[in-house]
């Protein structure tokens, strides 16, 4: 099989078997994280061509057959032969590790991303690949296998042949299907979701581009999705407020270079309070933000206390307003075009470069302060400077709340904990707390667990909505007092995670509506106020049983339809009970059911994606009705907070 290789060949080869022997050191993982890089890492290639100019259009297609196939209307991969190497430039790509498929040369402003490990990775850890390039009027192609060698090892990434001309064409392009190795992967199974979601990000992100998706693997139900947006980050900062109340119709958007370093950044305010800021690198979410983001603000609040003075609404002697000012309400992209990334922090999120902050600062600065000083911008600047100055009225009343409100638990911290039935185990890395709907299910749940690291805080009725208050009225609201005082960690700026009383805070609310809302505040409540609380994996939601299958003495329990229908079939004579909510349950059956780690199911709290979840919950939190009734339409079963969450059973039984 294959053609003849020399020495020098052979020695690329043995680097394509090293990905095989180590996948995770390459794309992370061989579960179905690491099978999406392998589309990432190609979709990248495509993202970069069109970014530069050269296409526009990126199409994936989920085959039948488990294969993907990528596709691009750009110039094609170079197809020449490659000076030193003596193959062409597509044999490059695909074998040799590190080249990627970009080369070292200056044809590209900007060179790959976080994933950036290349296509010949791809490659090696496919059962097979094959490229078609047309360019020049002509179409090329190359397959590349992994095969059984004589000796029982597997050959990774081996060229069936050289690259072959096969005929002439109009039009132009690279186009890649690859059949992700099933004795390397878990799982082949790509998911429409996640693809989609980050096929429309970077729609967003690459204005003008169209990115198609469409998945064959359901017969006779294909499914396709397709983005463009012609207003790039502006559109994608509609998108996020979709669902607030703007207080100028425009987002403002700014665009320039400086030092080789693109930024693009769109922003708005809207009526209520909190930040919303969203920052790229080269089409890669800088989470734990960086350089960029500290540009950003430190400019937007320089320029706009600048234009307060100038305007007047600060007089001499006032302060200046701060950031958090000018940041209340703001939803914001940004988004850099850079070399050299550095990415740091603990997820590798958080730019590094120091240059970037300077690039960004200059350029907000120069073009923000045009912008304010444009007459036909100044209802615009109005607004955000009254409602900075009002937010900086709130922030100080606000302030005091909080100091009295610290200075009343203080004095009301029995009663507070009073509601608490704490543990009697000091071991916070072993301690969980049930927070738990209803009195009367908080009663069962105190009598039926284990108090040696069991905590349980019951909750009365429906807390308050958080998303829609501002951080005195939460904490002036007692459930939530409760909640923070029993967790030791503080809230908002004060959250210290370090004084976190339990590993694991646990959700348990009945299996209806209600409990579905109650959990949604809840998460919302973590995710606006004690992030790291979540981003650190310690919020949980519990799994009660939906029946109790009865049967002379034999009691089992089913958390689902169907598990119910697994237990039922076949035998005959039991009764059936319908749990309405956890309060039905007995002590014993809330343990044996739901609270014992040796039987129970937990989903872990993750966030997947920041920029949908707080799309997510302003969405399902905020007071706009239409874009709410619209997705619960569109997503039925929105108040199971799967979005929240991957589906990941940390102990018990799979379900
Ligand atoms: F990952 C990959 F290599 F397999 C891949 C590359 C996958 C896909 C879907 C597209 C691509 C790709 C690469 N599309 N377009 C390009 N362009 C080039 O590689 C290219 C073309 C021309 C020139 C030039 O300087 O003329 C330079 C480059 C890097």
């Amino acid at each position: 099989m294959g053609k003849e290789y020399d020495v020098s060949d052979i020695k690329i080869m043995e680097g394509l078997e090293a990905v095989r022997m180590r996948p995770g050191m390459y794309i992370g993982s061989t579960g179905v994280k690491g099978l999406h890089h392998m589309l990432w890492e190609i979709v990248d290639n495509a993202v970069d061509e069109a970014a530069n100019g050269f296409a526009d259009t990126v199409k994936v297609t989920l085959h039948r057959d488990m294969s993907v196939t990528v596709e691009d209307n750009g110039r094609g991969i170079p197809v020449g032969i490659h000076e030193k190497l003596g193959v062409s430039g597509v044999e490059v790509v695909f074998t040799q590790l590190h080249a990627g498929g970009k080369f070292d040369n200056d044809s590209y402003g900007y060179s790959g991303g976080l994933h950036g490990v290349g296509a010949s990775v791809v490659n090696a850890l496919s059962e097979y690949l094959e490229v078609e390039v047309c360019t020049g009027g002509r179409l090329y192609r190359q397959t590349f296998r992994s095969y059984e060698g004589p000796d029982g090892k597997i050959l990774s990434g081996r060229p069936m042949a050289s690259l072959a001309e096969e005929g002439r064409v109009r039009r132009q392009g690279t186009k890649i299907t690859f059949l992700p190795d099933k004795r390397v992967f878990e799982t082949l199974e790509m998911n429409f979701g996640v693809i989609s979601k980050r096929l429309k990000e970077l729609a967003y992100l690459n204005k003008g581009v169209t990115f198609m998706l469409e998945d064959e693997r359901d017969r006779g139900n294909k499914k396709v999705s397709e983005f463009r947006y012609d207003g790039g980050i502006v559109d994608f900062v509609k998108y996020l407020s979709d669902d607030k109340n703007a207080i100028y119709a425009e987002p403002i958007f700014i665009i320039g270079k400086k030092d080789n370093i693109s930024v693009e950044i769109a922003m708005q305010h809207n009526d209520g309070y909190t930040e919303s800021i969203f920052s790229y690198v080269n089409n890669i979410p800088t989470t734990e933000g960086g350089a960029h983001e500290t540009g950003f603000k430190s400019a937007l609040t320089k320029v706009l206390n600048d234009y307060c003075r100038k305007a007047n609404i600060l007089k001499d002697k006032d302060p200046s307003l701060s950031g958090e000012d000018f940041r209340e309400g703001l939803t914001a992209v940004i988004s850099l075009k850079m070399r050299n990334v550095q990415f740091e922090g603990q997820t590798k999120t958080k730019l590094g470069n120091t240059e970037a902050r300077t690039a960004v600062e200059y350029i907000l600065s120069e073009q923000l302060a045009a912008y304010l000083d444009d007459l036909k911008n100044g209802e615009v600047a109005a607004k955000i400077a009254d409602k900075a100055a009002k937010a900086a009225k709130i922030r100080e009343a606000a302030r005091k709340a909080k100091t009295m409100a610290r200075e009343k638990s203080k004095l009301e911290n029995a009663p507070l904990v009073g509601k608490l039935s704490s543990c009697t185990g000091r071991n916070s890395e072993l301690n969980e707390l049930f927070i738990v709907e209803g009195d009367s299910a908080g009663g069962s749940a105190k009598q039926g667990r284990d108090r040696r690291f069991q905590a349980i805080l019951p909750l009365r009725g429906k807390p308050l909505n958080v998303e829609k208050k501002r951080l005195d009225q939460v904490l002036a609201n007692e459930e939530f007092r409760s909640i923070i005082t029993a967790m030791g960690t503080g809230i908002g700026e004060d959250f210290d995670i370090s004084g976190l009383k339990y590993n694991k805070i646990i959700i348990l609310s009945d299996a209806d509506q209600d409990g579905a809302h109650i959990r949604a505040i809840l998460l919302t409540f973590f995710y606006r106020y004690m992030k790291e609380l979540i981003t650190e994996g310690h919020v949980y939601i519990g799994l009660p049983p939906l029946y109790k299958i009865q049967r002379g003495k034999d009691v089992k329990y089913a958390y689902s339809d169907v598990e119910l229908n697994k237990i039922t079939r076949g035998i005959k004579g039991y009764t059936l009970q319908r749990y309405k909510g956890l309060g039905e349950m007995n002590p014993e059956q809330l343990w044996e059911t739901t609270m014992n780690p040796e039987n129970r199911s937990l989903i872990r709290v993750e966030l997947t994606d920041a920029a949908d979840v707080e799309h997510l919950v302003t969405v399902l939190m905020g007071d706009k009705v239409a874009p709410r009734k619209e997705y619960i339409s569109e997503f039925a079963n929105f108040n199971k907070t799967d979005t929240f969450e991957d589906k990941v059973t940390i102990d018990g039984a799979e379900r």
